[in-house]
């Protein structure tokens, strides 16, 4: 492994909430009468609560106040976290947790990158806890991907510079944000195919072959 450190996004990398945040927007979505699908929903994978909201409200008729869309958010989070909380140490892949533990036997630094406010609460529930080298997440950014701020705070974090660290991503968000941050990125799932990333996963065991 040439990077001496891994930034990994949550969502769709580590472990698969992104059912969890489909049906909770359609749910608030459906509710609003506003169409939304699951092709509109790969537009808010890596992008912030706030920003999906935006997006999601783009096909709206009316406009809403600021306040009525704190509260939107608010209860989208909450049917969020109700599905969050069947979570286990069983929707940790054992592919996963296998690849984790061998490039950590190789000496690589782990870290997260998330966009999600929710990152802690859904590490804790996969049995993944302190098991970082670093965390930076949505409780520690002002701007969301496809802004670089989330893997810039981690390779800082980490003490790395971005040309040592490699990220991987599932989100095109992510991929576009990875290379404004300088960083070489690994894509997989949705965004298998993005050409802005230097290496295209089949799947996450394919990063013990990199470099
Ligand atoms: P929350 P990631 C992202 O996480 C999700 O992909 C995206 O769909 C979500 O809107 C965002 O987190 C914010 O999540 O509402 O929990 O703060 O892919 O960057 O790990
Ligand atoms: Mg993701």
């Amino acid at each position: 492994m040439k990077y001496k450190g891994i930034i990994f996004d949550l969502d769709g990398v580590i472990c698969s909430t992104d059912e969890y945040h489909y049906l909770a927007w359609k749910a608030l979505a459906d509710r609003l009468g506003i169409p939304f699908d699951r092709e509109r929903n790969n537009l808010l994978r890596g992008v912030s609560r706030m920003d999906s909201l935006e997006i999601i409200l783009e096909k709206a008729e009316q406009s809403y106040t600021p306040k009525e869309k704190a509260a939107f958010a608010q209860e989208k989070n909450e049917l969020y976290r109700e599905s969050l909380r069947q979570m286990s140490t069983a929707d940790l892949a054992e592919e996963v947790r296998a690849t984790l533990d061998a490039l950590r036997a190789e000496g690589v630094a782990l870290a997260i990158g998330s966009s999600s406010r929710n990152a802690p609460f859904i590490l804790e529930r996969i049995g993944l806890s302190g098991f970082f080298d670093v965390v930076a997440d949505g409780n520690c950014i002002a701007q969301s991907k496809p802004h670089p701020e989330v893997f810039l705070k981690a390779a800082a974090m980490l003490a790395l510079s971005p040309a040592e660290c490699l990220v991987v991503e599932d989100a095109h968000a992510g991929v576009e944000a990875a290379a404004a941050g300088g960083f070489d990125c690994a894509a997989m799932g949705d965004a298998h195919d993005d050409a802005r990333a230097r290496w295209h996963l089949h799947s996450f065991a394919e990063l013990l072959s990199i470099g």
